[in-house]
């Protein structure tokens, strides 16, 4: 699609248009790409911060040494994507006139001519997106990646040429590379909400890494290709597969050769000893890196693809069969579900009918059976939060209710919590109604004159130059704020 082989960086409001010709419908048509910008069509879109600002969203590199020795990608070479800020990976769509183009029926592959690193701030997949073999995406220690539609991390793909065209192999990757599989790893947050779907390994190079996976998200292949006849007809089954988001098709069906398989593909951790299914929790991560032999899933294949008991494509109906397939990888990083057992019995943000702003709240089990809880204000529409927030965070024990203390901006919970509250609000808003105004003044000024009470959320709030003390000092810094002439904290 583009060959640009200098580095290239975008500020957060530039675009990156590619133009490409299509052949389809027996024609070839021209069309426009929106690869990178803030715009409803875009691939990638940054988020918008409302704000003009000069923030750097995108470093691509090329390093032309990196091709791979295979008849349709010869002299191409890796293309690195260094993501800052925040982004959501969206739908493709293409206008071409006598039809439209879409990618959200299928998964918008990551090929293995790309890496991306999301470097910090907030990325979501609310579409569909398929890391293929020789592909790394990482998520970086300080940015969070949230998948409410369909990540897959393919391990490998076997592919029959197709009008002479197919992906890489396994060896031509590992020739090139060093490695043949795609890569997840994750050093910041990877969140599975319900209802997204999460398939393949996912890895981490650091301590870092924290997976928290949602009740109803789909993880696993606990469902029917197990059970039923390994012997399909494709077109009368297909509707049955789809509903089945774990299941992964890779290739295609054509008029005159097929290359389709459809592979129970469940997301995946190594667990000290071996690759295990994910389920609903937390995980964190320690780095390791080992080599695993014998990894192995269960493929459903139409005909044309080459494994030992597949029969040559006949046109008409595709029979599917049942093989599996093992091969050996490196994984790096060892997962520990580490969720707690502390139960949020509610989290509030004050003011939050004006501003929309939630608290996302992450629990990871530490070793000692304390829990720490990670606060991450967001805005109604996902983008990372610019004002500073407080938070008061108070647990239940035996012995009665106790508030949390904070460090770094993580507030531990002792084990023997038995549930926890957490109440948040703008830093400034000392009357809690959502706004930083001169009524905030007014009331800190009441305070400090012992002319008005404060909740204990409201003395949070209160300490808008964050020295611990409310203090007159707090109203001058309140006073500059309202001015423009300082920032809270
Ligand atoms: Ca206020
Ligand atoms: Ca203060």
């Amino acid at each position: 699609m583009q060959n640009i082989q200098c580095k290239l960086q975008l500020e957060r409001y530039g675009t990156l248009t590619g133009m490409a010709t299509l052949y389809a419908m027996a024609t070839f048509n021209e069309v426009d790409i929106d690869i990178l910008g803030v715009t409803a069509n875009s691939i990638f879109k940054p988020n918008d911060t409302g704000t003009a600002d000069n923030t750097i969203v995108l470093t691509r590199t090329y390093d032309g040494s990196k091709t791979i020795n295979a008849k349709t990608t010869a002299g191409v070479g890796k293309t690195t994507w260094n993501l800052n800020g925040g982004l959501t990976f969206q739908t493709l769509t293409l206008d071409l006139g006598i039809a439209t183009v879409r990618t959200d029926m299928a998964d918008f592959p990551i090929n293995c001519h790309m890496d991306f690193t999301l470097e910090n701030g907030h990325y979501e997949i609310p579409g569909r997106l398929k890391i293929m073999p020789g592909s790394n995406v990482t998520v970086g220690s300080t940015a969070t990646l949230k998948i409410s539609g369909r990540l897959i991390v393919l391990d490998r793909l076997k592919q029959e040429d197709m009008s002479g065209q197919r992906y890489p192999t396994y060896e031509e990757l590992v020739a090139a590379y060093g490695y043949g599989s795609g890569n997840l790893y994750v050093d910041g947050t990877l969140q599975i909400l319900e209802g997204g779907t999460l398939g393949g390994v996912v890895q981490s190079n650091s301590n870092t890494g924290i997976l928290v996976i949602a009740e109803g998200a789909y993880l696993t292949n606990s469902g029917d290709l197990d059970v039923l006849d390994p012997v399909y007809d494709l077109n009368a089954q297909g509707d049955h597969y789809k509903e089945h988001d774990w299941v992964q098709q890779v290739g295609a069906t054509g008029t005159y050769d097929d290359n389709t398989v459809w592979m129970n593909l469940p997301a995946r951790i190594y667990d000290g000893e071996k690759l295990v299914a994910l389920e609903p929790g937390t995980y964190s991560s320690s780095q390791s890196s080992v080599e695993l032999t014998d990894v192995s899933y269960e493929r459903y294949c139409s005909n044309g693809v080459t494994v030992s008991d597949a029969v040559a494509y006949t046109g008409g109906t595709r029979v599917m069969i049942a093989c599996s397939d093992s091969f050996t990888r490196t994984v790096k990083g060892t997962w520990v579900n580490k969720t707690s057992a502390v139960e949020i019995t509610s989290n509030t943000v004050a003011g939050s009918d004006t501003t929309g702003v939630t608290v996302d709240c992450i629990t990871v089990r530490n070793e000692d059976g304390t829990t720490t809880l990670t606060l991450t204000p967001k805005n109604a529409d996902n983008s990372e939060v610019t004002v500073k927030y407080v938070h008061l965070v108070k647990y239940v024990v035996a012995t009665g209710t106790e508030t949390a203390q904070e460090t770094d901006g993580v507030y531990i919970i002792p084990a023997d919590a038995q549930s926890v509250s957490i109440e948040s609000a703008m830093l400034g808003d000392t009357d809690l109604d959502g706004i930083v105004a001169p009524a905030d003044i007014t009331l800190l000024a009441r305070a400090l004159a012992n002319l008005a009470d404060l909740a204990e959320l409201q003395g949070l709030t209160a300490d808008s130059n964050g020295d611990f003390i409310m203090s007159p000092a707090d109203s001058t810094k309140l006073a500059r704020f309202l001015a423009d002439l300082d920032s809270l904290g």
